[in-house]
């Protein structure tokens, strides 16, 4: 098979990192706790985009320590990680040349988040991959809103022509990503309003870099490298497909201050045998604060498991 494909089957196990802007509110929007999960605050509470660019101000990592993170996915004996370079809110993590809705330009932080998490975790010798949403984007003119037909929006200010969205954000913002940055992963995410013509310019790309393996959520009908399914455990795996579960550890995805939800280190290292042994990888989410820290719950259930590793564990 692909010798491509290699190191991603050997991995088994991953660091799945959802940060944003989201972790501020975390979870809460004018004093109502918002249902559902925490990154998708601006969707279900539709915060008008000018009132939710406020929370960037209080978006500042002072804490952020990724030699700290990378150590924490070594140690709990994963072999890559996978952040969000922008999710479904618009901002980036990093210094996004087409947009000033990122943290160089709208965060008092001011610099990029990411160069130096993808030179820890290459450090510690895991792969760095890059989630990025493609399609639905809240924040600038014609992204992509689920739920919504084309064109449909809860706020003026982020309408508009959605081909001109992916032409003028989303395609330059892939390049950005991949030439700034060379993931050995790219994740899309919820095709809304795709279609084959729109993913085209997006999957063409991908050309230049023969090696990165991406999964199959661009849309348009490209099934890329991997099946993700989603907070479940295919019942038998998936026939003659790479697969990769992402999932959860408490019922968010994007930091919320008052989920306390966590499962126990019993059932990730269950359900990481179990994925395991049906021949996918387990991709294992946490969600870091607006100070940027790992939540301590995640910290305790990865350093167990990197306990359990260092008995049953391969190396
Ligand atoms: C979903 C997204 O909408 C969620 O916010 C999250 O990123 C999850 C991994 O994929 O489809």
């Amino acid at each position: 098979r692909d010798a491509r494909m290699e190191w991603w089957r050997d991995a088994k196990f991953g660091m799945f990192i959802h940060w944003g802007v989201y972790s501020v509110p975390a979870g809460t929007y004018h004093g109502e706790k918002i249902g559902g999960i925490g990154e998708w605050i601006m969707r279900r509470a539709e915060i008008p985009v000018a009132e939710y660019r406020e929370y960037a101000q209080d978006f500042d990592p002072v804490k952020y320590d990724p030699e700290q993170w990378a150590a924490l996915a070594k140690r709990a004996g994963m072999k890559y990680v996978v952040i969000t370079s922008k999710h479904h809110d618009g901002f980036a993590l990093y210094d996004s040349a087409v947009t000033d809705w990122d943290i160089a330009d709208a965060s008092p932080y001011g610099k990029d988040l990411l160069a130096p998490l993808a030179d820890a975790v290459r450090d510690e010798g895991l792969k760095f991959g890059l989630y990025y949403s493609q399609a639905q984007d809240w924040t600038h003119p014609g992204g992509a809103k689920a739920g919504l037909a084309e064109g449909q929006s809860w706020d003026e200010a982020n309408k508009g022509d959605f081909d001109e969205y992916l032409r003028t954000i989303a395609l330059p913002q892939t390049k950005e990503v991949l030439t700034k940055f060379h993931p050995d992963v790219l994740w899309w995410d919820t095709p809304t309003w795709m279609n084959a013509e729109r993913a085209k310019p997006l999957h063409d790309l991908l050309a230049d870099y023969p090696e990165i393996i991406t999964n199959n959520r661009l849309g348009g009908g490209y099934r890329g490298d991997t099946e993700t399914p989603e907070q479940h455990i295919p019942a038998t795996g998936y026939k003659d497909r790479d697969w990769e579960t992402c999932m959860t550890m408490n019922n968010t995805w994007g930091f919320k201050s008052y989920d306390h939800n966590w499962k126990s280190t019993e059932v990730l290292l269950h359900n990481l045998v179990d994925i395991v042994s049906k021949g996918g990888n387990y991709l294992l989410n946490v969600g870091p604060t607006k100070e940027g820290e790992i939540p301590q719950e995640s910290i305790d259930r990865l350093t167990e498991i990197g306990e359990w590793m260092d008995t049953n564990g391969a190396s």
